[in-house]
């Protein structure tokens, strides 16, 4: 039957039978939606029977094989998790409080003076993007000056829709320089002195995404006093801690430094690539606080829009969190499985610069090497984005970000060769 007939039916009103028509069905004004911007690019990917194909789309770790990685610290966990024969109880709706005091500690480091004095308001969110999500409604429904979020442009392509659904007025600031493929940090510092205050900035922690390019620590220094000056409020989406340097305290260096200068500061944290939990969704979001009592009441109004927009949140990735950061063996045995993720992708990067050189590139590719974290933002425009795509099988973001974790030693010539013919 054609959807767009009209159609008649009985329907029952007070249990009298009635006929009604209706022009067409339910759904005939929906449209057809475009293929999400980075997930859409591994969908395209599993379609491609070309052999020799690539996927450096989404950030997600490979090993050298190409294949998702799962750490052995995390295996470990899942073992002693097994032997525990846990039940399937709702968690809290915040999530456990042995996770958050593990994650907010892992992001301001033992001993801080924030969580010893209970000024952190910490809940589970559903990985990065949860936590997000919950942020936003929390800033929407709370936040007591202009509810608007300044990105970096270019951003994560989540954020500006994920906020926007919350109901928050998106804007930016410059923060990329494509003629040096480096940051722009004059026009971020002219751009955020002009931001209206009581605003809400929007800052990576580490690892920018699609970038690859982070403020020295001397810049984050003066960005902290800029936005003190300016009295905006910092939120902090620290989505790759230990992917940028392999070390999970230097990546933390930004957020620690604003809370160590007195700027109250939300902030976003994902288990999705530091321990390759990307599917068990764990993560988690905290605002700080003055005071205990000030973090207690903001803590029951993130309660109150979790408990509405999910109830409560999964169990099994934040237990694996919970026994890595919980065991001081499991620990030390993921500091060293996150630098050796972060060293491979160090080494697969110069191993692309050579080998783009060996084809004959004359090409500055500097910034691949002086780019830090997942992705490389190789300059690529779309053309060859999509030339790239169609006569080699090579799949990345039109914006030609390269997921630098998908590239291997098995195919970096061949990435190199594509690369090279689609931009002499
Ligand atoms: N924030 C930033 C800056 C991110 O790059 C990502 C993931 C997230 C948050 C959310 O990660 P969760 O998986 O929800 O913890 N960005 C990756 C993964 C794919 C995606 O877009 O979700 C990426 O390829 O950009």
């Amino acid at each position: 039957m054609s959807l767009k007939k009209s159609v008649t039916f009985l329907h029952s009103k007070n249990g009298i039978a009635c006929l009604s028509s209706r022009a067409s069905s339910w759904w005939s004004g929906v449209p057809m939606g475009p293929p999400d911007v980075i997930l859409g690019v591994t969908e395209a990917f599993k379609r491609d029977n070309n052999p020799k194909k690539i996927n450096l789309g989404v950030g997600a770790y490979r090993d050298d094989d190409g294949k998702p990685y799962v750490l052995p610290c995390v295996r470990k966990a899942e073992e002693k998790l097994r032997a525990k024969n846990l039940d399937h109880e709702y968690a809290p709706i915040g999530g456990t409080a042995e996770f958050c005091k593990h994650s907010i500690e892992l992001a301001l480091g033992e001993g801080s003076e924030v969580v010893q004095n209970g000024l952190n308001a910490t809940i589970q969110g559903i990985s990065g993007t949860g936590s997000l999500r919950v942020a936003a409604a929390f800033l929407n429904g709370f936040f007591p000056g202009n509810k608007v979020v300044y990105l970096p442009n270019p951003s994560w392509g989540n954020h500006t829709p994920l906020f926007k659904h919350s109901g928050l007025e998106v804007k930016s600031y410059r923060y990329y320089d494509p003629s040096t493929c480096g940051l722009d940090f004059a026009g971020a510092l002219d751009d955020i002195s002009k931001i209206p205050e009581k605003s809400i900035v929007l800052l990576h922690a580490c690892a920018h995404n699609p970038t690859g390019v982070d403020p020295t620590k001397e810049q984050w220094a003066e960005l902290s006093n800029l936005i003190k000056k300016k009295n905006l409020f910092p939120f902090f989406d620290m989505a790759y801690q230990g992917f940028a340097t392999g070390s999970v305290d230097n990546d933390a260096f930004a957020v620690r430094h604003f809370i160590k200068e007195g700027h109250k500061i939300a902030l976003c944290q994902s288990y999705a690539k530091n321990m390759g939990l990307y599917g068990q969704r764990a993560g988690a979001f905290s605002i700080t606080a003055d005071s205990k009592e000030e973090s207690d009441r903001v803590m029951s109004q993130i309660k109150i829009l979790i408990r509405a927009l999910y109830s409560n949140p999964p169990l099994h990735g934040a237990r694996i969190v919970t026994e890595i950061l919980g065991d001081p063996q499991l620990r030390a045995d993921w500091l060293k499985e996150v630098k050796g993720m972060a060293d491979r992708i160090i080494s697969v990067r110069t191993k692309l610069r050579d080998n783009l050189k060996k084809e004959g590139s004359i090409k500055s590719w500097e910034h691949i090497t002086n780019q830090i974290g997942m992705f490389c933002f190789t300059g690529m425009n779309a053309q060859q984005v999509e030339r790239l795509t169609k006569e080699f099988s090579i799949y990345l973001t039109k914006d030609g970000r390269i997921s630098m974790a998908g590239v291997t030693s098995k195919n970096v010539e061949y990435l190199a060769h594509g690369i090279h013919q689609v931009t002499k």
